[in-house]
């Protein structure tokens, strides 16, 4: 099995699910800044053009998410799924809420500030994107008070991808300043020993040169230090 894409990037949601289910799996850097997410022999395997991307057998495919859900079903047993279909239809409700309602206006922030060229960001979106953000982080929070976990009583997918969106929204702009429950729950996710590093771990890395030490030892990774978007 191979995945394609390293932390910081959305790739840490799949990793996250490897390392917890004790998957082996080669990881494989993709130069993000150079293009090789765009170069032909990435683009057979993913023709979104996006990082991460899943190999397994005859299986490629992308999208974060549904990666970590494959790797749950296909390999991770009964682990991080809930049997009740009420409770696994809240996770999926989870998982594209946290996507589509959290992560999107963050990546809106990081387009407008950091991501397109200079001559074709918005300015007037960030503050924007920062609202519609901000408007979503308060039902989360609401439904963190007095929660271990995103749905039942035990560990979920939503969980692992809950933490690593919660942690971008940390990461970017401090959106989670009026979210002890939310900033609680991500401290306590990352204090898991088969966690990735944090995104700020991993662009500190990243800077310094080192490939973040996100992977359990058994776990190859090409030795390629890259900058990552
Ligand atoms: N919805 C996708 C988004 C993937 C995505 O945008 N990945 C970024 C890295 S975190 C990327 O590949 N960016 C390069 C680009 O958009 O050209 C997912 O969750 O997998």
């Amino acid at each position: 099995m191979k995945l394609y894409g390293t932390p910081p990037t959305r790739a840490t949601r799949p990793i996250w699910l490897l390392n917890e289910l004790d998957i082996d799996c080669e990881i494989i850097p993709l130069d993000i800044p150079a293009g090789e997410h765009q170069g032909e022999a990435f683009l057979a395997i993913n023709p979104f053009g996006k990082a991460p991307a899943l190999v397994d057998g005859t299986l490629a495919m992308a999208e974060s998410v549904a990666i970590m859900m494959y790797l749950a079903e296909a390999h991770g047993g009964e682990r991080f799924l809930p049997t009740d279909p009420a409770e696994r239809a809240r996770m999926h409700q989870w998982n594209l809420f946290l996507v589509t309602e959290i992560e999107q206006p963050l990546w809106r922030m990081g387009l407008h500030t950091v991501i397109y060229p200079e001559a074709e960001r918005i300015p007037a979106d960030v503050p924007l994107a920062r609202r519609d953000c901000l408007r979503m982080l308060a039902p989360l929070e609401a439904h963190l008070q007095g929660r271990d976990y995103m749905v039942g009583s035990s560990l979920t997918v939503a969980d692992f991808n809950a933490a690593y969106t919660l942690d971008w929204a940390d990461e970017d702009g401090g959106l989670l300043e009026a979210s002890p429950n939310c900033r609680r729950f991500v401290e306590r996710m990352y204090a898991r020993p088969k966690a990735p590093p944090r995104i700020a771990e991993a662009f500190a890395r990243l800077n310094a040169g080192e490939v973040p030490p996100c992977y359990r030892a058994d776990i190859a990774l090409e030795q390629r230090v890259l900058p990552c978007v």
